[in-house]
């Protein structure tokens, strides 16, 4: 698979990632909370083993809560801390910083202990482009400190925020070199976290419509008036023609109708959905 989706901003940023640590208490990593295995980035977890970490799983709001309680327990039983958060609405902000202090409680008492006066604990947030490090900060900094926008590649590099006792560290999205599983391609697609023009969408919306199909079949079939079961049928095509998304002479549009779909999904308007699941040992 080509390389495309790892420009040398993020090679970049991964490098400057590793030369921060060293002034870092924590790291939070953001994942996306529909997504946990895909957006999580195996790169970026090798550079930040040893150190304490908080694990987010952001965009809770747009997850199915059955399956997030369920990728709660799975991190839980791996020795992971993990919090749900949604980010936009500020919920859990509370039990981040609670849990931030406590992963980070024994260095500060080190340091008081040493007679250091107090300094804020510094955090880095990482994660896969698009999962809500930079609305995250400005959540915990409550003010528009980062800019944030509905795509990858926003933040283009690192830099500090403060946040009352907390200072926070941006970091632009970092995805890794080989993906190579094409299902986690297709997630990371789906939800945003790759540039809409590396992969085709036609592609990534088909498959990702049949695999709604089979996770959420009345969601998909209140929105897109499909039926499910009804296998031998492209219901990316149908949903199209349903939607009304026709070219002259007929035809379905279904390049319209795919970034359509995209959209809707990203957006939560197709309803909670988690498109991964833990898997069980
Ligand atoms: N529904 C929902 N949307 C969120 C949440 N957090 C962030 N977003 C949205 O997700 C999009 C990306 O947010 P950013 O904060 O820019 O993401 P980022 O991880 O900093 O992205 P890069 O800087 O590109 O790596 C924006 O449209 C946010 O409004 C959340 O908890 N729930
Ligand atoms: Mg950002």
């Amino acid at each position: 698979m080509a390389t495309s989706w790892f420009p040398g901003h993020m090679a970049r940023t991964l490098r400057e990632i590793k030369e921060m640590l060293k002034q870092v208490d924590l790291v939070i990593e953001t994942c996306d909370a529909r997504i946990p295995s895909a957006s999580r980035n195996p790169e970026l977890l090798r550079l930040i083993r040893g150190k304490p970490c908080l694990l987010v799983l952001n965009k809770e709001d747009l997850a199915d809560p059955a399956v997030t309680r369920l990728w709660l327990e799975h991190f839980k039983s791996q020795g992971f801390e993990a919090l749900p958060c949604n980010s936009i609405r500020r919920s859990s902000l509370k039990q981040v910083v609670l849990s931030a202090r406590r992963l980070t409680q024994e260095k500060t008492e080190r340091a008081l202990a040493k007679g250091r006066i107090f300094r804020p604990i510094r955090i880095l947030v990482a994660g896969i482009p698009n999962t809500g490090k930079s609305t995250l900060i400005n959540a915990l900094s409550a003010r528009k400190a980062a800019p944030t926008a509905d795509k990858p590649g926003v933040t283009r590099q690192l830099s500090w925020i403060k946040a009352g006792p907390l200072e926070l560290l941006d970091s632009p999205g970092v995805l890794w070199p080989r993906i190579d599983s094409q299902v986690r391609q297709r997630h990371l697609a789906a939800t945003g976290a790759i540039k809409d023009n590396l992969l085709s969408s036609e592609d990534i919306a088909r498959q990702t419509l049949d695999e709604l199909c089979q996770l959420y079949p009345d969601l998909i079939r209140q929105r897109y008036l499909i039926d499910p079961p009804e296998d031998r049928l492209d219901r990316l095509e149908q949903a199209a023609r349903n939607r009304g998304c026709l070219m002259s002479g007929g035809r379905a549009d279904i390049d319209r109708f795919a970034a359509v779909f995209l959209d809707e999904l990203r957006g939560g308007r197709i309803g909670r959905i988690s498109l991964e699941r833990p898997q069980v040992t």
